[in-house]
């Protein structure tokens, strides 16, 4: 199963503390405060990926921690700093913070530095003075919170396949990029999103069937909506095999209005398919009545190869 939202708790490494310790051998009986700087705890790191099943590594477990910074040494050296942690997560995750903050990972190989480690202590070296040339006084590293994180996916898309179960959106997908999706003859085969790029190099996103009320939870519900909310386009599938294509067109559109404002308006392409399922009569006053830009059938390469330049000439 794709993980597409999951809670976390990430931690930098604590600094580590300072020391206090006054040298001593037998030559230089008072040789000195020579207590080292303690090491700076690790950052943590969100590095984006290509991979869109990569925020399923956080299922288990679910804290994640960079190092501490070790403690200051004798003869004035610094404590080791702690290692950093980089966590993986798919291009298009949202970083979300529990002070309503967050940050949205676009391109891949991005780095965003998601919580800073805490600061070595200085050691009693340092505090050495005229006047005070045997301080004790050394300063804990700096200590780390828990943070809470809310990891969310939004794929990013240039197009969206969008219709009622069964309609032939994963054919589609299949038949325009490389995926090789499962497609079946009952409703909700695609249980997940699919991706697929087309020869021209465009994303094409593929999602679970909508039906009515699926803004209230019905049928796969409306969570795999938000995959869709970025991509420039929407390719709207209604079945020509459809009893009532008008009513079918419509319960979708009422579950996108009911969704978001984003998706109301974005652009909308209806193409009519499953073209091969009806007669050519059939056909026409099915063109005629829903105005479809374009009748495919997935055993009619004619058809599939206009979808493709369609879809080239909207996105460009
Ligand atoms: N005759 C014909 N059958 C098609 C065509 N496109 C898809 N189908 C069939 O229709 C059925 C449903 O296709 P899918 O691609 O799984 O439909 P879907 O819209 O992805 O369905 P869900 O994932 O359940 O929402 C499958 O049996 C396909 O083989 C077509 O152009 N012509
Ligand atoms: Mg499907």
């Amino acid at each position: 199963m794709l993980i597409d939202e999951i809670n976390i708790v990430i931690k930098a490494g604590n600094g580590g503390n300072g020391l206090a310790h006054l040298y001593s051998d037998g030559s230089r009986p008072k040789g000195g405060p020579d207590g080292g700087k303690g090491g700076n705890g690790g950052n943590v790191y969100f590095i984006a990926v290509s991979d869109i099943s990569r925020l399923n590594q956080f299922r288990f477990p679910k804290k994640f921690m960079a190092q501490d910074g070790q403690k200051g040494d004798q003869n004035n050296r610094s404590g080791k700093n702690g290692d950093d942690l980089t966590l993986e997560v798919p291009i298009g995750t949202v970083i979300n913070y529990d002070n309503g903050t967050s940050k949205e990972m676009t391109e891949v190989g991005e780095i965003f530095l998601a919580t800073k480690g805490g600061r070595g202590g200085w050691g009693n070296h340092h505090f050495r003075s005229a006047t005070n040339q045997t301080p004790r006084e050394f300063q804990p590293g700096q200590k780390t919170e828990f943070k809470n994180i809310f990891l969310q996916l939004k794929l990013i898309a240039d197009i969206g396949l969008i219709g009622l179960p069964n309609a032939g959106k994963t054919s589609l997908l299949n038949e325009l990029t490389a995926a090789n999706a499962k497609v079946a003859n009952y409703p909700f085969t695609t249980l997940e999103p699919n991706l697929g790029v087309t020869r021209g190099g465009r994303i094409i996103a593929d999602i679970p069937g909508l039906v009515e009320g699926a803004v209230e939870g019905k049928g796969l519900g409306i969570k795999f909506l938000k995959h869709i909310e970025r991509t420039q386009i929407l390719l709207h599938c209604l079945s020509a095999e459809s009893q009532d294509p008008q009513a079918d067109y419509q319960t979708v559109r009422n579950e996108l209005n009911n969704y978001s404002s984003t998706l109301a308006n974005k652009q909308e392409v209806l193409i009519l398919t499953k073209s091969d399922i009806v007669t050519p009569e059939k056909l026409k006053s099915l063109e005629k009545l829903l105005k479809p830009k374009l009748s495919v059938s997935i055993i009619d390469t004619d058809s599939l190869k206009k979808l493709n330049d369609l879809i080239a000439t909207l996105l460009s």
